[in-house]
Parts: C-alpha cells; structure tokens; sequence
C-alpha cells in the first residue's frame, strides 16, 4: 500500500530537535512519506543566545517550478515555524499548485510561549499568519499564540471558559478546526479539540519540566496519526503520550529540545 505523501514547510535548524529536523524522522517513522520546504536555514534554533538566519523565501519560485515540470503533488500539508512573513504567499500558492483534491492542511503557528512571541517575530507576523490559518483544516496553537490571534490577554491561571472562548473566537476568525495545546486544567496537562461543534479534551498526566521543542513533536505526531486516519483524539492521546516519553527521557540539564530519538528507536 502506497503511503501518504506529506509535505512540511517550516525551518531547518541545523541544531536544535525542532522543526524539521523532528517532523521528517518523525512522520516516517510513523509510515507517512516526508517531503519537505525547509523555509530557512538557521545555525541554530532560537533559543540559544545568538543564531544565524538565511531566508530561503527567494529559492521557492524555483523549486515549485520544478515541483510543476515534475508533476509533483502531496496529500497534506504540515506548517510550523516559517520564519517571515513573506512565506505566507508563498505557502498559499504551494497548496494552490501541488494539492491532491482532498488534500488537508495542518498548521502550527508556531510563534510564542509561555505568554511571548519567540525571537524575531513581530505583530505583523501574527496578523499575516491569522490569515494564512484561514487555508486551515486543523490549527495547533498553544495558549500563548491564540492569545495573540485573538487579541486576548494570556493568563497563567484559567478555567476551562476562559480556554472555549478564545478557541471559538479563533474559529470564528479562521474557519479552522482548532487543537489547543498545552491546555492544563485540574493538574492535568493536555488539548482542548473543537470542530464547530462540541469541545472534547484530551487530558494526561502533568510532568514537572518544560522543555523546548514539545510542541513541534507533538504535531508532527499528530499530523502523521491524523493524516493516516486516526481521529482528532486518537491523534492527540498518541501525540501526547510521544511527547511525555520524550520528556522523561530527557536529561536535566539538555535545555534545547528533547530526547525524541530514544523514543523512536524503542530504547
Ligand atoms: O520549536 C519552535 C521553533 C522552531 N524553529 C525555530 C525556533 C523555534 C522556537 O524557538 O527558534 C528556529
């Protein structure tokens, strides 16, 4: 049977376990076949104390030449970190081109945490990337980036209202189904699902560490369980639980991503 082909738009940095360089192991270890834009190359991700950044906005035309002389196209497409703005037409005329017809899309904002924007991103980069999420099927933002599409402020303490209004705005905005990550409520620590009509959560165990990384690995773990049929839940439960064996295979003092390879691998 053939397999899926998927293609992820989003950095390569050389080091760092984000971006693609989780979601190509990870969507084929997981039976999907990997194709991938690396929208930038950096020396490192950015939240080591000082990176390098080359934009490869200017390669795409070039490449999508190719991709359409080679009759090229995918099943799915899978954003995260893009990087700049001026990859947001970009990624818009890539699903205008190389879409299967029941091709989906799966985006991950990709841009804050913990109630901030990551290095290098703007206000101008959050309203350019509100509108390329409205080309969404499934959008995987965390807390901390809803509250900025949304305009909300980000509080540290909630309830689950204060999660469902934001998510139903964030709908209302995009037409997307929305998966919020992160989502802790009662000691547990999880995803708020909502596809226009009930919410549903999926809720595990909360670990005591953060890491950075987590969330590129979850949704390449979901992209890859979704687009092979699982339902929103199942692709999460999975996600999730991917992500807290990572975690605690990580070493303490590891601060720039996680062990995701002994996961993997089974050992
Ligand atoms: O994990 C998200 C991410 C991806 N790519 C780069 C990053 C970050 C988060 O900081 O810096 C380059």
């Amino acid at each position: 049977m053939l397999s899926k082909r998927i293609l992820t738009m989003q950095d390569l940095s050389c080091v760092g376990q984000c971006s693609l360089t989780v979601a190509l192991p990870i969507l084929s270890a997981r039976g999907v076949e990997t194709c991938v834009l690396p929208t930038a190359v950096l020396s490192n991700h950015t939240m080591f104390k000082s990176w390098t950044y080359r934009d490869l906005a200017p390669e795409m035309d070039d490449i999508f030449a190719k991709w359409e002389e080679n009759g090229i196209n995918f099943d799915g497409f899978y954003l995260g970190y893009l990087g700049k703005t001026s990859l947001m037409p970009v990624a818009k005329q890539c699903f205008k081109k190389f879409a299967t017809p029941n091709a989906m899309v799966i985006i991950d904002p990709a841009f804050g945490d913990n109630g901030k924007l990551y290095g290098g991103f703007d206000a101008e980069y959050v309203a350019a990337m509100k509108d390329l999420l409205k080309e969404a099927d499934v959008i995987l933002p965390n807390l901390t980036e809803a509250c900025y599409l949304t305009g909300e402020n980000y509080r540290e303490e909630y309830d689950l209202g204060y999660i469902e209004d934001i998510i139903k705005k964030l709908r209302e905005d995009t037409g997307a189904n929305v998966i919020m990550t992160g989502v802790e409520h009662g000691g547990k620590i999880g995803e708020a699902i909502y596809d226009g009509s009930g919410f549903k959560y999926v809720f595990a165990k909360k670990l005591p560490v953060r890491y950075h990384g987590t969330g590129d690995i979850f949704a390449s773990v979901f992209t890859a369980d979704y687009i092979n049929g699982a339902s929103y839940e199942k692709a999460c439960e999975a996600a999730g639980k991917f992500v807290a064996d990572c975690i605690r295979r990580t070493d303490d003092g590891h601060f720039y991503g996680v062990n995701f390879e002994s996961v993997l691998c089974g050992k």
